[in-house]
């Protein structure tokens, strides 16, 4: 199984969504396997958008994801990098599709509630970026077989 980031950024915080947006990943079968509160700093958010830091909207994106704490959450499933990136929707949220987290909560290209891990070898890192030692837990839900065929729960 793969384990994925999601942030709740301060958009979703802010505009009380953080309960739908867990709903929402529990619902899919997705298991939590970490869960906190974190206030971001310049130093992780130059590190977590380095790709973005020299593009013209990072003090604004920076601004934007420090304005309230985020939720930091560790999503644990067959796939679960590709399952997530997809029920998260397209950057843009006005283009995002219906039926994503951005395509039906969202109105903004920057405010756009969630940040997802993009790639499996993002997610490792970005996992340890956001949570310490102790602080994922490996356990394995009882409804484990109603969501997955022995096979797959194996993977
Ligand atoms: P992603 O979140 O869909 O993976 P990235 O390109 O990695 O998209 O960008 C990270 C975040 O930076 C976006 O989620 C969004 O909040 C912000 N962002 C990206 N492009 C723009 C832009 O053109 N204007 C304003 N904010 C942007
Ligand atoms: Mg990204």
């Amino acid at each position: 199984m793969e384990t994925t980031l999601v942030l709740i950024k301060p958009s979703g915080v802010q505009r009380g969504l953080i309960g739908e947006v867990i709903s929402r990943f529990e619902r899919k079968g997705l298991t939590i396997v970490g869960m906190k509160l974190r206030q971001l700093d310049s130093r992780i958010l130059r590190e977590h958008y380095a790709h973005l830091v020299d593009r013209p909207f990072f003090p604004s994106l920076e601004r934007s994801m420090t304005a309230t704490p985020v939720v930091c959450l560790a999503l644990r499933g067959v796939d679960a990098v590709g399952v997530v990136r997809q029920m998260t929707g397209a950057t843009n949220s006005r283009l995002a599709q219906p039926g994503t987290i951005r395509g039906d909560l969202g109105m903004s290209g920057q405010e756009n509630i969630v940040h997802a891990s993009d790639s499996p070898e993002n997610a490792a890192i970005e996992v340890a970026r956001f949570f310490g030692d102790g602080e994922i837990f490996d356990y394995t839900p009882c409804t484990l077989p109603a969501i997955y065929d022995p096979e797959e729960a194996a993977s």
